[in-house]
């Protein structure tokens, strides 16, 4: 089997509907706030350091917010830490 031994990653698309749930405000966007509940209900440590790491990683227009096409960004890099959305 190919794939014994090895996680398999959850597709982006998954882990993008999952994080417009942590949209709390509803404006579209994610905020550092809501990315860091985001983390913190996934179980993950340092998840305000994690939080601010990964958008500024993936903020790429720099207004501090997480919209639709920098959330493939975000995915692309949070996935590397192997988190697991529910
Ligand atoms: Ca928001
Ligand atoms: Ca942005």
């Amino acid at each position: 089997m190919p794939w014994k031994g090895v996680s398999v990653p959850i597709s982006e698309e998954q882990l993008k509907q999952n994080l417009k749930k942590y949209d709390k405000n509803g404006d579209g966007k994610i905020s550092k706030q809501e990315l860091k509940l985001a983390f913190k209900e996934m179980g993950l440590s340092f998840c305000r350091w994690r939080a601010g790491k990964t958008i500024r990683h993936a903020d790429i227009n720099k207004d501090g917010y997480i919209n639709e096409e920098e959330m493939s960004e975000l995915v692309k890099y949070a996935s590397k830490w192997g988190i697991n959305f529910y």
